[in-house]
């Protein structure tokens, strides 16, 4: 294959967006012919992960195994897409450590939403179970989100659709000569 592969790693709050961005994401690769694989917590957080819950060690382990796939999946030419909340930066700065280390390009994209927003969308009802006390250590609520200081690509889903997303991700992909 001529081209090599990318980590596309999605960033942010519960119900921001990312998993939405994803999917659409792949499916535009998908069509373009391009290889690419979409790691998330229902392919991840029940298979690989299932020994691992939300405290702070267990979010580290999360995103370090998570960082250390989809960089077997970039290694092996694909696109590979996470969406994970990885809300500490340090974590995601390992991951983006081992892709360099390996000379793999890793793409930061920030699914940014205020709290409000994403509180009024709750689509799982997560945030009101949180905001009862019903579920600890949640991201926005009883645990810290660490916003990137500088991601490749920051995109505010309050004010940019799905498929606007999608077209600033690609665009940057092609700018790069990753697709
Ligand atoms: C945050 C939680 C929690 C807690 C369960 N905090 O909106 P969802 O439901 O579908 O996505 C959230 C998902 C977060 O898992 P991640 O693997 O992305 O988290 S991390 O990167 O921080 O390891 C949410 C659900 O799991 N969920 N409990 N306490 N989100």
């Amino acid at each position: 294959l001529k081209q090599q592969g990318v980590t596309i790693w999605l960033t942010g709050l519960s119900a921001s967006g990312k998993s939405t961005i994803a999917c659409a994401l792949e499916q535009h690769l998908l069509h373009l012919h391009r290889f690419t694989y979409r790691l998330d917590g229902d392919n991840i957080r029940f298979g690989l992960n299932k020994d691992l819950g939300f405290d702070e060690k267990s979010r580290n382990e999360n995103i370090r195994r998570i960082g250390e796939v989809s960089k077997l999946f970039a290694n092996s030419c694909c696109v590979a897409i996470t969406a994970f909340i990885s809300p500490y930066r340090a974590d995601r700065d390992f991951a983006r450590q081992i892709h360099d280390k390996d000379s793999l390009p890793f793409v930061e994209v920030f699914v940014d939403a205020p709290l409000s927003v994403v509180e009024q969308r709750d689509p799982k009802g997560l945030y009101k179970k949180a905001r009862a006390g019903e579920i600890k250590d949640f991201t926005g609520i009883s645990a810290p989100y660490e916003a990137p200081e500088k991601p490749e690509i920051h995109i505010n889903t309050a004010e940019t659709d799905v498929a606007e997303s999608v077209r600033i991700i690609t665009q940057y992909l092609v700018n790069h000569g990753y697709i």
